[in-house]
């Protein structure tokens, strides 16, 4: 049987740090990944899709995307999809008329359970639920294949699931997934899914979801797989070497070259250039914003300074960075403070 592990879609989200009608573009990105998800599966004999909460971004959102939504669920029948609400959707109100795909596990229930057929069961509890659950962990039969499905902290929900018959233990809440499952027990594996796109600087990397195949009670293939429309990268950018302006963008040009241009980026600039190197930061944000769907750059260099010019500067500045060279402390440190310093005294940004 082939199941589909995914979660943490987050539909209706406003992608956060983009212009607003780039963002406006993601919710609707993000939407159209799940009605391809849900197309994937039914083209793909996909017997049932787990979504382990974090459906929807908000219990607000709007009815259009709950109704969409929905409406993808419907037309990839006969694929089920099987729905636990996370901390973001635990209040969610899907309305009447539901597909008849699609089961939730709120039936006023700490757990609720269905058999999937060849013999595996699939239980799991609502957010709502989620304390008393676990508090009275569910009672799985031992010669059964056994899927829980959750969304919430590690810390709280392993000791409540190990030695408890677990086979595969589908988690969300966690936007980082783990491309390998992790070990549970002598029995189980787990796994957070991930978030199913990145929708912010701090999901890099891929995301995606998992298709499991499970045959007469054993895992016996996993695939990670993806269908985000884009991949968020935060790319250092080494600028020690770099004398002048160009360098620096060609540098960063070249740190992006083998990035797709419908990708959003986050490029940070860092190692100990000399002090006078102009980086122009809003001139290179818009040369490498023009090359992706998005970018944007940050300053984590820290110039490399040399005390001994400064031992006759009478300025502030001179007085600054000799009083700083009068205290111990790590070199790198020292850097920071000196830079940020110089920016201070310099009436420049300061990026903290
Ligand atoms: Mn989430």
């Amino acid at each position: 049987m082939k199941i589909i592990h995914t979660g943490d879609l987050h539909i209706g989200s406003a992608h956060g740090n983009l212009p607003p009608e780039k963002s406006a573009q993601r919710k609707r990105e993000i939407l159209d990944g799940f009605c391809q998800l849900a197309r994937f599966a039914k083209e793909n004999g996909v017997s049932a899709v787990l979504i382990a909460g974090d459906f929807f971004d908000e219990n607000g959102v709007a009815a259009e995307w709950k109704r969409d939504a929905l409406a993808a669920v419907r037309a990839a029948s006969p694929v089920r999809f099987f729905y636990v609400s996370g901390n973001h959707d635990v209040g969610l109100e899907l309305g009447a008329d539901l597909p008849e795909n699609l089961f939730l596990f709120s039936q006023n229930h700490g757990w609720y359970s269905y058999d999937l057929g060849e013999n595996i069961t699939l239980t799991g509890a609502d957010s709502r639920h989620f304390d008393t659950a676990l508090a009275f962990p569910p009672r799985l039969a031992r010669e059964r294949y056994n899927i829980v499905v959750l969304h919430g902290e590690l810390r709280e929900i392993l000791p409540a699931m190990q030695n408890r018959n677990v086979d595969y233990l589908a988690l969300g809440h966690i936007h980082k997934p783990h491309r390998e499952a992790q070990r549970l027990d002598a029995r189980g594996v787990y796994r957070y899914c991930g978030c199913f796109e990145g929708r912010g600087f701090d999901e890099v990397g891929s995301r995606g979801f998992f298709l499991l195949q499970i045959e007469k009670g054993k895992l016996t293939d996993e695939k990670f797989l993806s269908l985000a429309k884009r991949t968020v990268w935060e790319l250092p950018v080494d600028i020690t070497a770099c004398q002048t302006y160009t360098d620096v963008e060609t540098a960063a040009f070249s740190a992006t070259a083998q990035i797709k241009n419908t990708d959003i980026v986050k490029l940070v600039l860092t190692g100990s250039p000399s002090a006078g190197l102009r980086k122009d930061l809003p001139l290179l944000s818009a040369r490498i914003d023009e090359r992706f769907f998005h970018a944007k750059v940050v300053d984590e260099s820290r110039p490399k300074l040399d005390y001994r010019a400064f031992e006759k500067d009478l300025t502030e500045r001179g007085e600054f960075v000799r009083e700083v060279g009068r205290y111990e402390m790590n070199e790198a440190f020292r850097a920071e403070v000196l830079d940020v310093g110089l920016k201070a005294l310099n009436g420049e940004e300061i990026d903290l």
